[in-house]
């Protein structure tokens, strides 16, 4: 591998990235990783500024989608209880708890393959009510077509949660109702909506290095890459199809902060799920490799988060601050 291929993403060629490249970034020796995320993160952030945003699911379990990793899919028997979307009261109360302690961004995710038009009327109305507390907002509902996007703009929505979860190799293996293309097609009426986009994926699925470089490699390369990344280690949950996945490596996790972060320069990386299940130290070096963003609070979707109390004492300890609202 050239330097010259290590250093920079290709100026002409499409993608902006290639798998190649980000294999290649992944494979590094581990100091000169972390030497180049840091080197990356301190020229567009305060290292010390970390975004919080707080998770709310409001339609919980009952999908028909068949994604191997998720608790709430229909087809698996894993003791969600399916619920129907969530009152306004129940939101908005929600979403002032989670600013008082802190939260500047509040995402609202609903377990549907693509929302029907009068359930994104009652999540505009939800939208419009977070807003007006001062809080951005977040939603993840599955598919949208572009007239759903622009009604959520219009609604003020900041933020669109979709995530591309894998490479396109690996996609199938874990997800067989919808395709790698139907995700980006809804990237991209949500990017055309002029929506800010959120978009990762999950690692510890089984997948190899070479599936997370494709992961990271898409993400960079996407038109305009995500302004927002979560990555998510797995939630292994009994009765999905992954609940028997090895724990990712940490240092491997790791690494794929690191390449998220030297790829898309100017992104917020979300730590986002598999928290609760990590070392504070292997916490600590996500933030070194350039994640700037979690989810607090005691739960995820429907799955246990870091608690708050530890979150208080590891940002103390780390001289993390949040970011301000
Ligand atoms: N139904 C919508 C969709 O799939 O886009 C929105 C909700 S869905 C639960 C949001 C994201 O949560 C998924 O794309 C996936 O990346 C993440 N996720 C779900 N289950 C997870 C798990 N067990 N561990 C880690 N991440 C998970
Ligand atoms: C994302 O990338 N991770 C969050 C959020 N976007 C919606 C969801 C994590 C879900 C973990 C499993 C659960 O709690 O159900
Ligand atoms: Fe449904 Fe989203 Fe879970 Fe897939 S990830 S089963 S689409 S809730």
């Amino acid at each position: 591998m050239s330097a010259t291929t290590l250093d920079s993403p290709a100026k002409t060629a499409a993608p902006r990235w290639s798998s190649d490249a980000v294999a290649a970034l992944l494979a590094l020796p581990f100091p000169e990783l972390m030497f180049r995320a840091q080197s990356v993160h301190r020229a567009h952030f305060n290292p010390a500024e970390v975004q919080i945003s707080t998770l709310l699911s409001i339609k919980t379990g009952g999908c028909p989608e068949d994604c191997g990793y998720c608790p709430q899919a229909s087809s698996y028997e894993t003791g969600t209880k399916a619920s129907k979307l969530l009152a306004l009261d129940t939101v908005l109360a929600e979403a002032r708890a989670a600013k008082e302690k802190g939260a500047q961004r509040f995402c609202m995710g609903a377990a549907w393959r693509s929302p029907k038009d009068h359930d994104l009327e009652n999540v505009c109305t939800m939208i419009e009510g977070v807003k007006a507390m001062g809080l951005e907002t977040c939603v993840t509902l599955g598919m949208l077509s572009a007239p759903q996007s622009d009604r959520l703009k219009a609604a003020g929505l900041d933020y669109y949660n979709h995530n591309l979860d894998t490479s396109p190799e690996y996609y199938g293996k874990v997800i067989t109702t919808r395709t790698y293309q139907d995700r980006l097609d809804t990237l991209e009426n949500v990017r055309n909506a002029g929506i800010n986009v959120c978009c990762g994926g999950i690692v510890g699925m089984g997948e190899d290095a070479a599936d997370r470089a494709g992961l990271i490699a898409t993400l960079a390369s996407l038109p305009t890459p995500p302004e927002s990344v979560p990555i998510n280690a797995l939630v292994a949950v009994e009765g999905t199809p992954l609940a028997g996945s090895e724990p990712i490596d940490a240092i491997a996790f790791v690494r794929v902060i690191a390449a998220a972060r030297i790829t898309m320069p100017t992104s917020f990386i979300r730590l986002s799920a598999g928290r609760e299940a990590m070392s504070d130290e292997a916490q600590a070096l996500c933030f070194l490799a350039g994640a700037n963003s979690i989810f607090h609070g005691e739960k995820l979707l429907t799955t246990k988060n870091a608690t708050v109390n530890h979150d208080e004492a590891l940002f103390e300890k780390l001289g993390l601050q949040p970011l301000a609202g």
